[in-house]
């Protein structure tokens, strides 16, 4: 590390962000990642130093940009690729299992507004990446996963293509390119020039604890790859590496002169270092070059200090405004209003619970290991409140329900199929619902050995009652067979509920 170098944290951006793609343009860092079921898609981070982001907006915040609303969980939008030419910058992505297929969006200002996408027939596959050559050829390289028609599931390895941007076409079958040392699910693919030599680096292994990074180099986009000697360039795989399942990384300048990969990485707790309950986070590793090869550090876990405090308060107008909220299929936009009822959030159920596709859920990724969220309800008109969501079969809630002179507070704990519920009794009025979440005790301790520590609990007035405490392993990337992450966040099931603020506290203590 060159002396004077901001001390990098890692995770780089934590919380769901995961398949990050990086491109330095116009003096400034840029960085977006995949979001799946979720809407607006590809948060656009922006920074000037690797250390600090800033989210500064989103490239799908219109829903027909990607037509996610009936596709499966897990699939949407898959792995998006960020580059800039000529002004413009391009993010390309697979909308995996939408009719929108390989997308490519343009904007001149990255954090909006983008393009309504122009769609690239002739690639079927995964994680497309973008890159010119000098006489202005565009070249997608992307992964052959079949993703339609009988070819659902095939791999055909990593595959290229020249393109027409424009008509959004493929001008040529696909060739097949240098697809890795032999690891399952050959991915991920990016294509970077440096002096005379192309080189496509690649995941392979699968984005679980088999992840790994390898590359390979040629004088031409097209190949012939020679493969790096030294390949697996990075992996954790057999390591107690305190993060797992690296990979899927992409090159880019550091601010010193050298170069580093951002990559996809995962946290696992407990003793037998199991369960992530952040999914799959963004990471950063330095890369020395030796002998034109380009060979990554290990990578260094490296947590932010202290605690990270937000508090929404509904009664400013411009609450929604902020990037990070996230709706499930629908936009936030679309899922809660801050004029329904004046200095309150207001959602409207219509009758979805949050085992629903499309729930009326209004969230944001849970960015730390240790966090509090909280908030007020007034559920005197409907039902609903503050849940924590990886899935529509896994989620976890604390839920309220006006009757009249009542107001019952349900917590819920939901895991395929199974349910548990805790119930509690307060006299009618504002509730205040809480989840505290830690990671598992250490030592020789039962507890030990699951996910995080999740407690639920409920106030008004004077009593407080802490209706459970949860195992979180139930509720993380391994457990939910997820890409996603923990996401938290209100809702309602019927009628109208509105909340007064809603306060995140998170640390890596
Ligand atoms: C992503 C691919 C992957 O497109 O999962 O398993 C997909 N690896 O690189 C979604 O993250």
């Amino acid at each position: 590390m060159t002396t004077g170098m901001p001390v990098r944290p890692n995770p780089l951006i934590p919380g769901f962000n995961p398949d990050p793609s990086v491109v330095f343009a116009d003096g400034a860092y840029f960085l977006v990642t995949s979001t799946f079921e979720y809407l607006p898609g590809m948060p656009v981070y922006r920074s000037t130093d690797l250390v600090e982001w800033t989210h500064i907006g989103n490239v799908a915040t219109r829903p027909e940009q990607v037509e996610i609303q009936g596709v499966v969980t897990g699939c949407g939008v898959w792995a998006p690729t960020i580059r800039y030419r000529d002004g413009v910058f391009h993010v390309i992505v697979t909308v995996a299992m939408s009719p929108r297929g390989c997308v490519v969006f343009t904007a001149t200002d990255p954090a909006g507004l983008w393009s309504d996408g122009t769609t690239i027939d002739g690639i079927d596959g995964i994680d497309p990446d973008l890159a010119w050559d000098d006489d202005g050829t565009a070249y997608v390289t992307y992964s052959g996963l079949g993703t339609t028609g009988e070819d659902i599931g095939a791999h055909h390895g990593i595959q290229q293509v020249r393109v027409d941007l424009d008509t959004g076409t493929a001008l040529e079958p696909p060739r097949s390119l240098w697809s890795g040392t032999g690891s399952m699910f050959p991915e991920a693919p990016h294509l970077h020039r440096r002096g005379d030599w192309w080189y496509l680096m690649i995941a392979e292994g699968g984005t679980e604890r088999g992840h790994a990074v390898s590359v390979a180099r040629s004088r031409s986009p097209q190949g012939p790859f020679e493969p790096c000697p030294a390949n697996p360039v990075l992996t954790a795989r057999g390591t107690k590496r305190p993060v797992q399942n690296t990979g899927h990384a992409d090159l880019v300048a550091t601010p010193d002169g050298g170069s580093a990969l951002v990559l996809l990485g995962v946290r696992p707790l407990g003793l037998t270092r199991a369960f992530s309950p952040l999914g799959r986070e963004t990471f950063l590793t330095d890369v020395e070059w030796v002998d034109d090869w380009p060979l990554p550090a290990p990578l260094e876990l490296a947590p932010r200090l202290g605690v990270e405090e937000v508090v929404f308060d509904f009664t400013d107008p411009a609450a929604l405004d902020d990037p990070g909220w996230l709706g499930v299929r629908r936009t936030p936009a679309d899922v809660a209003s801050l004029t329904a009822t004046p200095g309150r959030l207001a959602i409207t159920g219509n009758g979805s619970t949050l085992d629903a596709t499309a729930p009326c859920f209004l969230g944001r990724r849970q960015r730390h290991l240790t966090a509090t969220i909280s908030t007020r309800v007034d559920a005197s008109r409907g039902t609903g409140g503050l849940a924590a969501r990886y899935s529509e079969a896994q989620h976890l809630e604390l839920e309220a329900r006006g009757h009249g002179d009542h107001v019952t507070v349900t917590a819920r704990a939901v895991v395929t199929g199974l349910t548990q519920t805790w119930e509690h009794t307060f006299p009618a009025g504002e509730v205040e619902l809480r989840m505290e979440m830690s990671p598992p005790p250490t030592g020789f301790d039962p507890k030990a050995l699951g996910g995080d520590r999740i407690r639920l609990t409920a106030v008004s007035g004077d009593d407080e009652v802490q209706l459970t405490e949860l195992d979180g392993r139930h509720w993380t990337a391994e457990a939910a067979v997820s890409f996603t992450g923990r996401v938290l966040g209100l809702y309602a099931v019927d009628g109208t509920v509105t909340f007064a603020e809603l306060g995140y506290a998170g640390s890596e203590q």
